[in-house]
């Protein structure tokens, strides 16, 4: 059975023993060490056999790191039929998180126990696959059709007393899970209770699931923008109504493998390890500790200052929310108490939850207050010379050792550390807005940021559950400096011939949560007006990128505040409408520089703009400005919408194929803008040398 698996009986019990830290996952050594324990269960006189696991949880899912690699007997559903058709009683004894192809495994036992504290879900459809070991059939026999179409379309996980609800968990137990197992195995011997079996019951459809299933369709296409396990997983329930379990199984073996190839998986999958990747920091010190932060300043209590103390109030931190006046102060906490009833009101927060929120912060006008705090995030407007001034202040009244972060989207890091003595206890933390809704963190690195600072940063980011991820010291940081190029190509297929409309909408049907123009309408484009005003020419680039933008801000369009931009508002819903009164500013633009409008492909807009963000992504990797690829990739699908079944725009070109995307770059540099349009060196050199971003680091 090997060190993954031991089997040792208790009594007329056998106990299967799972140890493949750190989840348990499926593993060729424990798929193999468990058939082996179940043949010797099979022939040994014990009358049930107990299934559990050591560590912090049950089997947490299939071994992801095998998928793409040759499959190595006995496969899952192998050990599978071995369980199904085992000739003694099993009992599967649930912690932690029984997930995937782990719930699978407990769901083809014949009963179930699990702690109260344990969490039970199918996740598979968050990495575009779907349950290909028996969890589409059995679910829906143990659970009902509803049932089993909101856990296994959302992947999320339920607890164990909602599991027992739905049938899918037969007992509870609080503490000594294995032992209360074993007592129960032994109880179901003395009851002679059957050896009960999903895959043996039968289900069908009622008019009311048939309708479910189709209504489902439609939410999933618009919910998950294109996504299609949601559509697989659909089929295959619908298969498990029609027909018997062996061709139900057989459907859902044929949708799984199409999920297993799909670009859209490998794109999910990616994310997956991705989002883990980015809280590691390269080179740090492994003995490196983070400071314990318990105490919050917060500077600046407008929408950013007060989205960033909800963040750290609801992580159950104290904060202190600071603004120059008490007025400026109520107004913000008035505004977080706003936001919490309307979570009240959604049913997403009870008003014990909110009052014990708001009930960790406290308000003052006065500096002076924030003497004993842990750390401070300033969010003040965006200027350095009032950045530098607050920062001064802080050093001057701030503990020794007190963290002092910037929430500034672009200033120089250096810049403000060097108004302070501390300038290893400085650097960036960019949240999103709306802070305590966008889950992306930008944490920055000054020149004289210390380890242990970063290192207490990214920890700080993760304990108000936000995805950290480490940025170099530039103009934009990470996200905002290829969000240039993507504003800026979006912005020259309007003036070579495009409008808003099809350049949005070309972004959304690739997956895009929302196009580039209407999300300029949403932030507000006098936002850019004025960060325009304070560059010169040259930082401003062509012309042709910008002059609409102007003339509709100097025409009193700025964007969704003021009714209009580059589309019109709806007052009630906020829909947007196509404006004839925007071309008629777009024609006058292309008359005024000489630009004569050509048709356009919506293939063309994508392409423009999903590589200028790679081909930004690969110099800000040249540079070190980004540790690794998929940091770019985080940065994109938790800060900017992009489709996670893109997999970021890494991602996206490396599923390209990186020849195919340095050869339409070295088109759009001859037929383009070739100051916009030069391919990155690494990009060359890795097609020249046939390598992957993946496994590019800094030159
Ligand atoms: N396979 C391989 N490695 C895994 C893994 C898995 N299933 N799950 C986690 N890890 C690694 C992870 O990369 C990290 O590694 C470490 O374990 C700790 O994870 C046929 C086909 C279980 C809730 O989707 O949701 O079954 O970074 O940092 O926050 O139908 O891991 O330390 O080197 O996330 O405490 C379905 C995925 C698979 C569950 C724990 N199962 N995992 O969260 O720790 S497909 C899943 C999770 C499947 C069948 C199908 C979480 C967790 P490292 P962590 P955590």
């Amino acid at each position: 059975m090997g060190a993954a698996v031991k089997y040792e009986r208790r009594g007329q019990i056998g106990v299967i023993s799972v140890n493949n830290p750190p989840v348990n996952a499926l593993s060729h050594a424990v798929r193999s060490g468990i058939v082996d324990a179940l043949a010797t269960a099979a022939t040994d006189d014990s009358l049930a056999v107990v299934l559990c696991c050591e560590g912090r949880t049950f089997i947490a899912g299939a071994d992801i790191t095998e998928f793409g690699k040759p499959p190595q007997a006995p496969s899952l559903p192998d050990l599978l039929v071995a369980l199904d058709s085992h000739p003694k009683l099993t009992v599967a004894a649930i912690h932690g998180t029984a997930l995937g192809g782990g719930f699978e495994v407990a769901l083809t036992c014949n009963y179930r126990i699990a702690l109260t504290s344990a969490k039970v879900g199918l996740p598979e459809v968050k990495l575009g696959l779907l349950p290909g070991a028996g969890g589409t059939q059995r679910t829906p026999r143990l659970a009902g059709l509803p049932a089993a179409v909101d856990l296994i379309t959302s992947g999320n996980p339920v607890s164990a007393e909602r599991a027992m609800a739905l049938k899918l968990i037969d007992q509870l137990a609080d503490e000594n899970l294995v032992e209360r197992a074993i007592d129960y195995g032994n109880q179901l011997i003395e009851e002679n209770a059957p050896q009960r079996q999903a895959s043996a019951l039968t289900f069908s459809l009622t008019v009311e699931d048939t309708d479910l299933i189709e209504k489902s369709r439609a939410q999933l296409v618009k919910r998950t923008r294109g996504e299609r396990a949601p559509q697989r997983i659909l089929d295959c329930l619908l298969a498990a109504a029609e027909g018997s379990f062996e061709s139900g199984l057989k459907r859902e073996r044929e949708e799984f493998m199409a999920c297993l190839a799909d670009p859209q998986s490998a794109a999910l999958r990616h994310m997956f390890f991705a989002e883990r990747a980015a809280a590691k920091i390269d080179h740090l010190a492994k003995d490196i500790k983070p400071l314990d932060i318990r105490s919050v300043g917060i500077i600046g209590a407008g929408t950013m200052g007060g989205g960033i103390a909800m963040c750290f109030a609801q992580a159950g931190m104290a904060v202190t929310l600071v603004d120059m006046t008490d007025d400026a102060v109520n107004i913000g906490l008035e505004k977080i108490a706003k936001n919490y009833a309307i979570s009240v009101k959604k049913g997403r927060l009870s008003t014990a939850q909110t009052d014990a929120i708001m009930a960790n912060i406290t308000t003052s006008s006065d500096f002076n207050d924030l003497g004993e705090v842990d750390m401070v995030i300033e969010a003040v407007f965006e200027n350095l010379a009032v950045k530098k001034e607050v920062f001064a202040t802080l050093d001057s009244i701030c503990k020794p050792g007190a963290i002092l972060a910037s929430n500034t989207s672009y200033q120089s890091i250096d810049d403000i550390a060097a108004v302070t003595t501390r300038p290893e206890s400085v650097l960036g933390m960019h949240f999103f807005s709306p802070a305590n809704v966008m889950k992306l963190l930008e944490v920055v690195k000054g020149a004289q940021s210390s380890d242990l600072v970063i290192a207490t940063a990214m920890a700080v980011g993760k304990k108000i559950g936000k995805v950290s991820v480490l940025s170099g010291m530039c103009y934009g940081f990470i996200g905002n400096r290829m969000l240039r190029h993507y504003g800026r190509e979006a912005a020259l297929c309007l003036m070579e011939g495009s409008t808003p409309a099809q350049i949005d909408s070309a972004m959304e049907s690739w997956g895009m949560a929302m196009g580039p123009l209407a999300v300029s309408d949403l932030a507000g484009l006098d936002i850019g007006y004025k960060a325009r005003e304070q560059l010169t020419a040259e930082q401003k680039g062509a012309p042709a990128s910008y002059i609409v933008a102007d003339r509709l801000v100097e025409a009193g369009r700025l964007g969704q505040k003021s009714g209009a931009g580059y589309y019109r508002y709806d007052p009630e819903t906020r829909q947007r409408q196509e404006d004839p009164a925007v071309m008629t500013i777009v024609t006058e633009a292309r008359r005024e520089l000489g630009i004569t409008p050509r048709h356009f492909e919506d293939e063309e807009i994508v392409n423009r703009l999903t590589l200028a963000l790679a081909n930004e992504g690969a110099k800000l990797l040249q540079e070190g400005i980004a540790q690794r690829a998929s940091d770019i990739d985080v940065v994109y699908c938790y800060g900017y919408g992009f489709p996670r079944f893109r997999g970021g725009p890494m991602h996206t070109i490396e599923a390209m194929g990186l020849d195919k995307a340095v050869t339409l770059l070295n088109e759009f540099h001859d037929q383009l803008n070739p100051e916009h349009w030069q391919a990155a060196p690494l990009l060359t050199k890795l097609v020249a040398n046939g390598g992957q971003l993946a496994d590019s680091h800094r030159d």
